[in-house]
């Protein structure tokens, strides 16, 4: 069987690639302004059916999101049949088809990327989408849409959902009827598995105090409503920023990047947040988390997604224990360079941990390698992963007593509660309100675990960050040539100082971060070595575009 060229033709055209620019498919896929990205959709639907027909017929899923960007932003990206970003070596594929200049030159690449890859056109394809709340996205998915159509694959509308609901359904689509299924492959499967398994895992303790949820005025206010009726009076949620069709206000001074990156409440919950009451942000698609409190004396404090990695690993690392398993099952930690120092010393004081680039495709990946791989990014993005050679241990154990008993089905209750496709906001809160019920810890304890170091992030505006180029997990650059020794010798002179500077996967900037013993020195090195960017790049020194955040 061969490509239906005609039809390929007649709809890419309806879809043409604009001039002048270059796509790429960065840290979570294809992400720029929502008005460019209409080539991309198409093309990455004829992408998804490829790959689909590559792997058997399996379904791939398209998310179409920029997640934490602003909303004139939009992005698409592919997921895997287990739930997981896509393959690595496809990235570079799907950059070069997004770039293809015109729908034949477009055609002739699609053409040998499938003999490069042997795919087999005559085998079936699926592909399961959703979208965001943003405004570009229906005609996105139309484009997308189009794309599926013209690779002869079948299309699944998952329609307005989050990106983690998404990862769900692709995984319980590919898992169904298997001995590995995942869950009911709707919006209400992932609703119902993740409240059953809270609901057991809190039954009996006391009910903890209504949490206030920002959900950005994104995606996840639909659904943090529809848990709220889920799980009922075992934990009262109040969703606040829901306003998902007011123009402008998705991301808009609330969610997790806004809460992490300006360190801030978000103004919107001033006069609602109580001393002593918690509160947690999602980002835009719900698949980021952070937590925050307000002390006796009014003051913010933020547990981000390094304080959630602790709270969670060290109760995995208890229920092992009471369960009698903990010979057999091992917990490891995976971070980025972004998390705290006084994290990353806390935690690997006492587990195992690995650096590694940003992004949950790596993260995921290095956790895969633990038995039970506990992975957040700093930013509030991630989740548990159990192996599966864990899952039937936890299976097969036979506990001695009846605490073991207990303490077992607390963590295939666990397994359960958390969504192992991917970071998940809602999924990552019931987990974090669990542990927080059972060790009766409020967000002041919580926040006890370890002191985090002062910190900054900026981002410099700069005309071309594909010159900077990391090594060691981003935490040195190699290129431009030079900088990184002015870094070093930055840092060298703060107490307790660190700072690294990487070029972002889903925005135009560069970011830079900083650490230090004292707030002030932490500002003061972060706008330093940003400064040290800016000049690099040949800009004016006296009109250094940085935003601080
Ligand atoms: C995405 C990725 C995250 C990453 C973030 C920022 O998050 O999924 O792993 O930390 O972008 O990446 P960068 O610093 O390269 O811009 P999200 O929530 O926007 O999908």
């Amino acid at each position: 069987m061969s490509l239906q060229v005609d039809l390929i033709k007649q709809l890419s055209d309806l879809h043409p690639k604009p001039e002048h620019i270059h796509f790429q498919y960065g840290t979570a896929g294809f992400r720029t302004l929502g008005s460019v990205l209409d080539s991309v959709m198409f093309r990455v639907g004829v992408l998804a059916g490829l790959r689909s027909k590559r792997l058997d017929g399996k379904t791939i899923g398209v998310m179409v999101t920029a997640s934490h960007n602003p909303e004139p932003d939009n992005g698409v990206k592919l997921v895997d049949p287990r739930g997981e970003m896509l393959e690595n070596s496809w990235e570079v594929h799907a950059t070069t088809l997004a770039n293809a200049p015109t729908s034949e030159a477009f055609i002739e690449a699609v053409d040998a990327f499938v003999k490069t890859m042997r795919i087999d056109l005559s085998k079936p394809a699926k592909v399961v989408y959703a979208r965001d709340t943003r405004p570009s996205g229906p005609a996105l998915v139309a484009a997308l849409e189009d794309g599926i159509k013209a690779i002869g694959a079948e299309g699944r509308d998952a329609g307005v959902t989050s990106t983690p609901v998404l990862h769900y359904l692709v995984r319980a689509i590919n898992t169904k009827g298997t001995k590995d299924a995942y869950g009911e492959d709707s919006e209400e499967g992932y609703l119902e598995k993740l409240s059953a398994a809270y609901k057991k895992l809190v039954a009996g303790k006391a009910a903890s105090p209504p949490l206030l949820v920002d959900c950005a005025n994104g995606v996840g206010a639909q659904v943090a409503y529809k848990f709220a009726e889920y799980i009922g009076d075992t934990l009262q949620l109040i969703p606040v920023n829901t306003a998902t069709t007011t123009p402008g206000a998705l991301n808009n001074g609330c969610g997790a990047d806004f809460v992490k990156t300006s360190q801030k409440l978000p103004p919107s919950l001033a006069s609602t947040l109580k001393p002593g009451q918690r509160a947690c942000s999602l980002d835009g698609d719900a698949d980021r988390l952070i937590y925050f409190y307000l002390d006796g004396r009014g003051q913010f404090h933020m547990l981000d997604g390094d304080k959630i990695a602790a709270l969670v690993a060290a109760f995995i690392v208890e229920l092992t224990k009471a369960a009698g398993i903990d010979d057999q099952i091992k917990v490891g930690i995976v971070q980025t360079a972004y998390a705290n120092g006084g994290s990353t010393k806390y935690l690997s004081e006492r587990l195992p941990v690995k650096c590694v680039p940003t992004g949950v495709k790596h993260l995921h990946h290095a956790a895969e390698k633990y038995d039970v791989g506990v992975y957040f990014e700093a930013n509030g993005h991630g989740t548990v992963l159990f192996s599966p050679e864990s899952l039937d241990k936890l299976a097969q154990h036979q506990p001695s007593t009846p605490a073991q008993s207990t303490a077992l089905n607390h963590i295939i209750n666990l397994t359960n509660v958390i969504n192992q496709t991917v970071g998940d906001a809602l999924s990552d809160m019931l987990l974090v309100e669990v542990v927080l019920a059972h060790k009766s810890y409020s967000g002041e304890e919580w926040d006890s675990l370890y002191v985090d170091l002062p910190n900054r992030l900026v981002k410099v505006v700069v005309a071309d960050r594909n010159i900077f180029k990391t090594e060691d997990a981003e935490r040195r650059l190699v290129s431009p040539p030079g900088l990184q020794v002015k870094i070093d010798e930055l840092v060298r002179r703060y107490e307790g100082g660190r700072a690294f500077v990487r070029p972002s996967g889903t925005e135009d900037v560069v970011r830079v971060y900083a650490e230090a013993t004292l707030r002030t020195q932490a500002d003061e090195l972060a706008y330093r070595v940003a400064g040290l960017v800016y000049d690099e790049t040949g800009g004016d020194p006296a009109r250094r575009p940085i935003e601080f955040l």
